[in-house]
């Protein structure tokens, strides 16, 4: 049996048309308006297909079965776990989570998942007392701490190890959840391992200046994913108005001490060419120099020596100095002469180069005619590709340098052969207008964790029910393998393709598209459009890319004179950095490239991306996964502000309906007998014949209640419910409320 994953609302459409007529009680509905939103209603009456419902606010309206979707009672209105409501529809989910969030409760369960919703305003939900009692299990409603401690404590007790995955887009609060999670973990850890963990927490913060940046979505946006670190760095060169590059470079002008300054031949920010190009260099409630005091701290902390710091600053004040490097044209057209000023010289002395090398290498390129070198002039464009290549070629070595540090100074790989628990603070789906290379490795990457998700949530799930011994037949699911086929496919898939393509010096934009088109037209999940353009039917929705520069994203150049040059440098980082080129080198030989000459390429940018998600996929796999879902109430980053569309959108991204629909369409309501009997247990008619047991007090309520065999199953511990069934309980049981109210009130006017 397979499940069809879809959002629409069918099922529940019948299910509810089929329980109408012989039911007197009004029906709760939600009814769909003209302008597209949903409002809660009554049914006042119907005939055939057309319904008469009184709505909340007064109206009435005349409307027909597909307009309409079946409300829960209000008993579930609050309820901590989606998976609880006996109706599960999008509005009904919508309003479940909008009305805790207006009781400031931003944490829900969708089954095995938590859901976080951003409140964008400190929440007294984090102190010391709120660790303890989470610790100690006095609380038990959603929370990060609740899923941390779960982790933590199925860690100890089982020995395996964990991970956390946070998911959500841009602005969502991923990394303010991972925070969350490491403090709780921090905390309880206590004893030998509290060293480790603050110094853990140190170092989120020392990779936050180095991999996150302000966007327009958010003021803190990790541009890499922990774990992966694919980072485009693309930021580092070239920055969108209104944003920032990353945080460490305006915090180093910010806050250097003077004799750092001196060192490095320090400015402003408002000097360096790739910092003012977006003008925006502050962040509100932001202050660099402090931050910059916070990050030395941290360093030390960790215990990244001195002397390394100070490489680090010489390579971040480099780079600043070589996008101020500029160009002439010559006398002879399009070639180009370095003009040489300052910049030269400091990024010379920065690397320990001389200045004659550093103009040679930007200027022009050594090709091989037949035996010999020859060297040729570059065109002004292809002198600031060698620029900005060699500059993001620096930042990108240099931030693999910090989290190597990082790693040694926490001894990662020496933790990691015992327990653990990973956090994982991963870019969500991502579908912009337009959508690039980076949307796609991202998507891509989303995918598999998709895959990774569905599994373990019906592992998981069947196991409950055959623990608690219910007759249960094992259920397959309709996966995303034929997206990730598209994808990874050999050699027909889009990124083997791709790679094909990018070895190809005559291949373009439009040979890739192409290919692409001619190889994968008949695959269910593509669609070939326009130009170089084309869509691929994600697990979260369809997503439209432009593939305009994904061969040049993918390459990702570095020129190989650049390297030359680097390795002759007497500073030790930059030498380091060209050291490693050769370690997996795959020298693109590109003698019919304008200027031709020879591009280095490190290992293209998919393939070193599909190579890290294959291992960190791996490490996933040995761990137990715990999911949380963020998801940003609003653009504007306010709170109390809540935007049922934007919601509704990232519900739909992430599958959040899907997800609870699959785990529901087994039982997904459960009680214990305890519970159950407590609850409904007075309504029984026939109590005396019975025994007092709660497990024999819950089936003869079932059986009064003629709730069909196939919709309920008996565990050793709980009653497990098909959905519809709460609601139906629960409407008899205030009949039966009524009906004692009202005998009492009659019994009372009668004595009186
Ligand atoms: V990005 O993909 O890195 O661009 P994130 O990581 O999802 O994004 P982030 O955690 O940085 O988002 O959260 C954005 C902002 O929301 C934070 O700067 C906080 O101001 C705000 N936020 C998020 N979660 C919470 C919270 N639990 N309590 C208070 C929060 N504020
Ligand atoms: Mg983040």
């Amino acid at each position: 049996m397979a499940f069809l994953l879809m959002h629409g609302q069918k099922g529940e459409h019948l299910n509810y048309s089929l329980t109408l007529p012989s039911d007197k009680i009004k029906l709760r509905v939600w009814c769909r308006l003209a302008n597209g939103k949903w409002e809660l209603g009554i049914i006042v009456s119907n005939s055939g297909e057309e319904f008469v419902v009184s709505l909340l606010s007064g109206n009435i309206f005349r409307v027909s079965t597909g307009e309409l979707l079946p409300a829960n009672p209000d008993i579930l209105r609050c309820a901590d776990d989606l998976l609880q409501l006996s109706y599960l529809n999008e509005p009904s989910v919508i309003y479940n989570l909008q009305y805790r969030y207006s009781r400031d409760i931003i944490y829900s369960k969708a089954g095995p998942v938590l859901i976080a919703v951003n409140p964008f305003k400190k929440m007294q939900i984090y102190e010391d007392n709120l660790v303890q009692a989470y610790k100690q299990k006095i609380v038990d409603s959603p929370h990060v701490y609740a899923v941390a401690n779960t982790a933590y404590t199925e860690m100890m007790r089982d020995g395996v190890s964990q991970s956390i995955i946070i998911s959500g887009e841009s602005g969502a609060g991923k990394t303010e959840t991972a925070r969350f999670a490491m403090h709780y973990l921090a905390s309880i850890g206590g004893g030998s391992s509290a060293g480790i963990e603050s110094n853990i927490l140190r170092t989120s913060s020392i990779l936050e200046a180095f991999g996150n940046a302000k966007t327009s979505r958010n003021d803190n946006s990790s541009r890499f994913v922990s774990a992966i670190y694919l980072c485009h760095f693309s930021r580092v060169v070239q920055v969108a108005q209104g944003e920032r590059s990353y945080h460490i470079f305006y915090q180093l002008c910010a806050g250097a001490p003077s004799y750092l300054r001196e060192k490095l031949n320090l400015r402003h920010a408002d000097e360096y060419y790739y910092l003012k190009q977006s003008n925006c260099l502050l962040i509100a409630g932001v202050d660099d120099a402090e931050r910059f005091q916070m990050l030395l701290e941290a360093l030390d902390i960790v215990r990244i020596p001195k002397d390394y710091q100070e490489n680090a600053f010489e390579l971040l004040a480099a780079i600043l100095w070589l996008g101020n490097i500029s160009f002439h044209t010559g006398d002879i057209e399009n070639h180009v002469e370095v003009v040489v000023d300052e910049a030269v010289t400091t990024v010379a002395r920065l690397l320990g180069c001389t200045a004659e090398d550093l103009v040679v290498a930007l200027s022009a390129r050594k090709i091989r005619v037949g035996k010999d070198h020859i060297t040729k002039t570059l065109t002004l464009q292809q002198a600031f590709d060698v620029r900005d290549a060699l500059a993001k070629f620096l930042y990108a070595s240099l931030f693999d340098w910090v989290v190597e540090q990082i790693n040694i100074s926490l001894e990662v790989g020496k933790e990691s052969a015992g327990r653990s628990i990973n956090i994982l603070d991963i870019c969500g789906f991502e579908s912009f207008q337009r959508n690039s290379f980076e949307q796609f490795c991202i998507n891509y990457a989303n995918e598999r964790l998709q895959q990774h998700f569905h599994r373990h949530l019906f592992k998981l799930e069947q196991e409950e029910y055959e623990i608690d011994g219910i007759d249960w037949t094992k259920v397959d699911f309709e996966d995303n393998q034929d997206c990730l086929n598209l994808i990874e496919k050999r050699p027909l898939g889009i990124l083997s393709l791709l790679e094909e393509e990018s070895k190809f010096p005559k291949a373009s934009d439009l040979t890739f598209s192409n290919k692409v088109k001619q190889h994968l037209n008949n695959n269910p999940c593509f669609r070939g459009d326009t130009d170089v353009a084309f869509t691929i039917r994600h697990y979260a929705g369809e997503v439209s890319y432009d593939s305009t520069s994904f061969l040049q994203k993918n390459r990702d150049l570095v020129h190989v004179d650049s390297i030359q040059l680097l390795s002759s440098c007497s500073c030790q980082l930059p030498k380091l950095f060209a050291a490693r080129t050769d370690d997996h080198s795959l020298g693109l030989s590109n003698p019919n490239h304008s200027g031709g000459g020879l591009d280095f390429q490190k290992q293209s940018v998919a393939t070193k991306f599909k190579g890290q998600l294959f291992k960190l996929m791996h490490q996933l796999e040995n761990t137990k996964p715990h999911f949380i879902w963020c998801i940003r109430p609003n653009e504007k980053q306010l709170p109390c502000h809540y935007e049922e569309d934007l919601v509704l959108r990232q519900l739909r991204c992430c599958a959040v309906i899907e997800v609870v629909r699959i785990s529901r369409s087994g039982y997904p309501s459960r009680m214990t007998h305890q519970e159950f009997a407590g609850r409904y247990g007075y309504m029984l008619f026939d109590s005396v014949s019975i025994s007092k047991d709660p497990l024999s007090i819950s089936v003869a309520l079932l059986h009064q209640f003629n709730v069909p065999r196939e919709m309920y199953q008996v565990g050793y511990v709980k009653i497990y419910l098909r959905m519809g069934q709460v609601a139906m309980l629960e409407s008899r049981r205030k009949q039966a409320l009524e009906g004692i109210i009202a005998i009492q009130k009659c019994y009372r006017s009668r004595q009186a």
